[in-house]
């Protein structure tokens, strides 16, 4: 049993094609995906804008709110809630140069309308949380377009969204790159300062994704921990990584297992989810992963998240006091391996 509650996107079960080649597994129907979560376990789903309301573009603001009421409809059957929307803002020829932050104005008009229309949708999901992740906000040619002027373009969206909806609350996924060169917001950090530079700071908050942390050569559990001695850690993106390169959204703790011990230790430290924040995972099959297995990568998570729980349960938390006071980082290094991997 886990203490946490766990949400997934529809997106995490996927047909294994990449920017080199094609599908390598059949594509699974929305609601065979939904029943499947709720009989592994997950409580909420975590939706891009046309997730919910496929084609949203050649529909009205009724038609689109008509939709995602026969989602939450679907959500319902299966005793499902919906965790946030996203508006996926790097898939139209619109945003090809970012959307809040494109230079043109209609580009940056359809981006705008894309936010609130996912405002429409999380409002009748039941959701407050709209998570925007930057993915072509930042520079292709750094001299195209000033950091400055994109920064502010990023605040004053933000605003938009925050005077659009006076309950909902914006929640960044940063990362440093890729499908952009240079991002605007790479960091928790960055979050934190675009939040405060808001109208509102109390309804701007992060998203942290393990993966994107390592992009930017942090360990992910002082991301998460960052975030939460601001109060506004709001959700998060387990995964994996294995060094800075692309996004590879790997099964949590595969690749880096003292970090991951870290980022379960840092959540139960701080009752994460106790104001019913959800353990997100953002997790991706390996190409070579057969029809069957096309949740596999979902429940080795699961359980790896499982397991570091009961190890952080077990942390001796006497033992690293008094090697904290006799400076025994050798000592407490080595219980930590003792404790993971079962050598003294
Ligand atoms: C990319 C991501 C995205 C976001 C998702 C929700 C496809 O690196 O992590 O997953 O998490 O779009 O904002
Ligand atoms: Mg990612
Ligand atoms: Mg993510």
């Amino acid at each position: 049993m886990s203490r946490f509650k766990f949400s997934v996107g529809p997106w995490n079960v996927h047909t294994g094609a990449d920017s080199y080649g094609p599908a390598t597994r059949n594509d699974i129907p929305f609601e065979e995906k939904v029943k499947k979560f709720s009989e592994m376990g997950f409580s909420a789903i975590q939706f891009h804008d046309d997730d919910a309301v496929p084609n949203l573009n050649d529909l009205n603001e009724e038609e689109i709110r008509a939709e995602a009421r026969k989602l939450k409809e679907l959500l319902d059957k299966y005793h499902m809630a919906a965790e946030f929307v996203a508006p996926r803002l790097w898939m139209d020829p619109h945003t090809i140069d970012g959307g809040f932050m494109s230079t043109s104005k209609e580009d940056r008009d359809f981006a705008m309308w894309r936010a609130k229309r996912s405002i429409d949708i999380a409002n009748e999901l039941g959701t407050d949380m709209l998570v925007i992740w930057l993915a072509r906000e930042g520079t292709l040619c750094a001299e195209s377009k000033s950091p400055v002027w994109a920064t502010r373009q990023l605040i004053e969206a933000i605003n938009e969204m925050l005077r659009y909806d006076s309950k909902i609350r914006v929640v960044i996924e940063p990362k440093p790159n890729e499908p952009i060169d240079r991002s605007i917001c790479g960091t928790m950090g960055h979050v934190m300062a675009i939040s405060a530079a808001t109208i509102d700071p109390s309804r701007v908050g992060g998203n942290l994704e393990s993966a994107h942390a390592i992009l930017a050569g942090l360990d992910p559990s002082h991301e998460i921990g960052f975030a939460l001695a601001m109060n506004k850690l709001w959700t998060v993106h387990l995964n994996d990584q294995n060094g800075i390169k692309f996004d590879q959204d790997k099964s949590f703790g595969v690749e880096n297992l003292r970090q991951a011990f870290n980022q379960i230790k840092v959540l139960m430290e701080n009752n994460y989810g106790s104001n019913g924040e959800y353990v997100g995972l953002d997790v991706k099959a390996m190409r070579t992963t057969t029809d069957e297995d096309s949740y596999k990568h979902l429940e080795n998570s699961l359980k790896i998240v499982k397991a570091l729980e009961d190890k952080a349960a077990r942390f001796d938390y006497d033992f690293q006091k008094k090697c904290v006071e006799n400076r025994d980082f050798e000592g407490l290094e080595m219980y930590v391996m003792n404790l993971l991997m079962g050598i003294e």
